[in-house]
């Protein structure tokens, strides 16, 4: 029988199927199984399914490769691609079961930190869509992203061990001997499906070190660093932002890059495609600068053990890798000191040295050189002139690449320089997370939208049709009925569905501003206090880990839940506002919180956003944007028009001029401004030293008045302003609805499948 035929009968009876490997399984019916006996028999279902079709395929692949994979759970998004969801639903309710329920079941992959890692999973999902052949390259630590645990109004890290006996991974006979300066690892790599929406798969490839020894964790999240064998893949750096030096990184990059150096080798050999011909067979997209040493290892292993001559192998991997760069934030680009890479990689340290000379005998510009000064080595810098494209993830920071942090480099290659405004995928972040507004769309505008995005432009014929409008509404008031019913159980809040839900939820970065949010929430309360109420109540969420070194976030997370404490529990305030900072935010909870937003803030400093992606999940969703002129908000504006975003905050130009005129002086702005000093001046309020930690408050408002890096005092009352201006705006619902109507319509531009599109059409070329 063929493959598609095969899959063709299972998908068609999905009941027969789902009785016999519930049967096989555990020898009962679906009825009387537990919800999580049927999710290991759907589990092993849809991977058989999977098995069944097509890998997609073609005389090009790309190759992924990242340090983070944010896949989250995949149950339920594998079943929609499969075109069996529904099916499989009905089946399971007819039984006294719901794949909603089961979908509690699987734990999460949390194998990245934020937007990065889930951008690279939304890329796969999108690759596999279009049909492209490509796969991921990565890391499958055994414990991914931590679990976030309050404890006395802080951030406590706890491991979080998703890896269960039955899982996605498979595990294949695939292995390496991976050498470092001190010891060797054998390596093995696991696979992960990753199924196109109607189309064929690609994979994950995953790797690992056999002799992982989970045991070595002890307290929260330490462990022992020195035994790379044992610890190699246990973790992923917690870290957002700030390239924090160590050793142990090093390793797991080296150990990434050189497995899946491997790989993409042994793929060619087995096709019987020249070497020399690499580039017309293989793109490898360099996941920001955390897979770099790919290019001086790919050109070792050519010179050493393919008989090529430098000359020509550093050609053939020029021509082969292009990189995104994802931030521009100085301290997160990655500078390892030459001594290190001796320790780590010796191997590879002749080959950057030479890939260094040949730059410094072209150039004498110092801000262009591989190797500085002081010895240390920039990645970025092997990245961009090794490689043959070099592309910002959202028009605004292409630019500021471009021409400002970047400029040199533009100066030197401008054809290499191209944008590519970040996507996100429209199967999990509609179609799984918002069964309801899917339905709806489905209704009025067919079902084009799911594989031709820019389709949901045909919701704006409704603009002006008052019961579209309201089942809009009526819908966002079922995704925040669900919502208080899940943190009801989760945080043990009730929060008023009637209510505005105001949500930030992101990594906690000092850039990103949730500061910022935290003093508008003072304001509001202490208005309150004096009498001044809103007219609706209003509901402030939150959702955010901080790395647990970056002092200053964490202190921002104990202003938060301080102020939960003290608003939550004031019999003269709770009735008009509510906060509620979630525990362990995660993929699974953003795809809760996102549908029953109202206004998503996206307000970091104007420059330092690289695009976001949060901001387009909301807008999908129907949320109204509250935000500033940075990252891939300028497109939302620009889509939606001013009359559907609120927009606020100085310019990136007047942000960039600040910095490099030194002349911000947050003082002035608190002195100035009756508004502001009273908000600052309750981050050491009797009241918040009551039931918080005197140090972290100090400290935070210290901060805040002395040192302000990301400038929050200097957009504090336009924030204020706007933010009051929007609640306002609320009330006028048939405005509102509409706004809500155009940035569901607009949100097409979005879609992973045109960002996919784009980078195959203007750097992979694979068909
Ligand atoms: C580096 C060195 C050592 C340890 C950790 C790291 C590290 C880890 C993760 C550095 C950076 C990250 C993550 C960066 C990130 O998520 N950037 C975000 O990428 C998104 C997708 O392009 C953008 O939308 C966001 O604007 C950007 O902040």
């Amino acid at each position: 029988m063929s493959e598609n035929l095969e899959k063709t009968l299972l998908t068609q009876n999905v009941e027969a199927e789902l009785k016999k490997q519930v049967q096989a399984d555990h020898g009962k019916s679906i009825a009387d199984c537990t919800d999580r006996e049927l999710y290991l028999s759907v589990l092993k279902l849809t991977k058989d399914l999977i098995k069944s079709s097509t890998v997609n395929a073609g005389e090009k692949k790309v190759y992924y490769i990242s340090m983070e994979f944010l896949i989250g759970k995949l149950l339920s998004n594998n079943l929609i691609n499969l075109g069996i969801y529904e099916k499989l639903d009905e089946v399971l309710k007819a039984n006294g079961h719901s794949l909603a329920a089961l979908e509690e079941i699987e734990p999460e992959p949390s194998l990245g930190n934020g937007g990065l890692g889930r951008l690279a999973a939304c890329f796969l999902d999108s690759i596999a869509t279009l049909g492209l052949p490509g796969d991921g390259i990565g890391l499958n630590y055994h414990f991914g992203l931590f679990k976030q645990v309050f404890q006395n109004h802080a951030q406590t890290e706890q491991p979080n061990d998703w890896i269960e006996d039955q899982s996605w991974l498979t595990k294949t006979d695939v292995t390496y001997e991976i050498p470092f300066g001190d010891c060797k690892v054998i390596s093995r790599m696991y696979d992960i499906d990753v199924v196109g929406y109607e189309n064929g798969v690609n994979k994950l490839h995953l790797f690992d070190v056999e002799t992982v020894d989970e045991s070595l964790v002890r307290q929260g999240i330490s462990f022992d660093k020195t035994a790379i064998a044992k610890n190699l893949t246990l973790f992923l750096y917690p870290d957002d932002s700030d390239a924090a030096g160590n050793l142990l990184r090093i390793y797991q990059e080296y150990f990434m890059v050189s497995n899946g150096a491997r790989l993409i080798l042994q793929e060619m050999k087995e096709k019987k495609y020249d070497l020399h011909e690499l580039y017309k067979h293989v793109a490898i997209q360099i996941n920001d600068t955390h897979p770099t040493m790919v290019i001086p290892e790919l050109i070792r292993i050519l010179v050493e053990e393919k008989n090529f001559a430098m000359e020509e192998a550093i050609e053939v991997v020029s021509k082969t890798c292009a990189y995104t760069n994802h931030t521009i934030l100085a301290e997160a680009l990655e500078k390892w000191p030459l001594s290190y890479l001796e320790k780590v990689v010796p191997q590879l340290v002749p080959y950057i040295q030479e890939l260094h000379k040949r730059i410094a005998a072209k150039y004498t510009d110092p801000k262009v050189q591989i190797i500085d000064d002081q010895d240390r080595v920039h990645m970025a810098h092997i990245d961009i002139h090794y490689g043959y494209s070099i592309n910002g993830v959202a028009a605004i920071h292409t630019e500021i690449l471009k021409n400002s942090e970047l400029n040199a480099f533009y100066k030197l290659y401008p054809e290499k320089f191209n944008n590519k405004t970040n996507g996100i995928t429209f199967r999990r972040w509609l179609v799984s997370c918002n069964h309801e507004l899917t339905a709806l769309l489905k209704e009025k505008i067919g079902d084009d939208f799911l594989k031709n995005a820019d389709a949901l432009e045909g919701l704006l014929k409704y603009k002006e049709d008052a019961q579209t409008l309201d089942q809009i509404e009526a819908v966002k008031r079922t995704k925040k009925e669900q919502l208080c019913a899940y943190i009801k159980e989760k945080e043990g809040v009730e929060l008023d569905p009637d209510s505005i839900f105001d949500i930030q939820s992101k990594r906690l970065h000092e850039y990103k501003r949730q500061q910022m949010n935290a003093l508008y929430i003072i304001h509001k309360y202490l208005e309150i206090k004096r009498g001044t109420k809103p007219v609706r109540p209003l509901t402030f969420l939150f959702g955010a880990k901080a790395a647990p070194a970056y002092i200053i976030a964490q202190d921002i997370i104990h202003l938060l839940l301080c102020m939960q404490e003290i608003i939550n529990n004031d019999p003269e305030v709770s009735p008009y506002m509510k906060l509620v900072f979630v525990e362990n935010y995660n993929v699974s909870y953003a795809e809760k919180m996102i549908p029953a937003c109202d206004i998503s803030e996206q307000i970091s400093l104007a420059s330092k956003e690289a695009s976001g992606t949060g901001n387009m999940k909301f807008m999908l969703n129907g949320a109204v944007t509250l935000g500033t002129a940075d990252g891939a908000n300028v497109e939302i504006a620009q889509l939606v028009g001013k009359d559907n975003i609120f927009e606020f905050g100085v310019s990136s130009d007047e942000v960039i001029e600040h910095y490099a005129k030194g002349d911000y002086v947050s003082r002035a702005y608190y002195r100035g401004s009756k508004t502001i000093r009273e908000a600052v001046d309750f981050i050491i309020s009797a009241q918040l030293l009551k039931i918080g930690d005197r140090t972290r408050l100090m400290r935070l408002r210290n901060e805040l008045m002395n040192k302000d890096w990301f400038m929050t005092l200097i957009d504090l009352e336009e924030y204020i302003k706007v933010k009051d201006g929007m609640f306002a705006a609320y009330e006028d619902r048939d405005r509102w609805k509409r706004m809500m109507l155009v940035n569901i319509a607009k949100a097409g531009f979005f879609s992973s499948d045109r960002t996919i599109a784009e980078y195959n059409r203007d750097i992979w070329k694979l068909s």
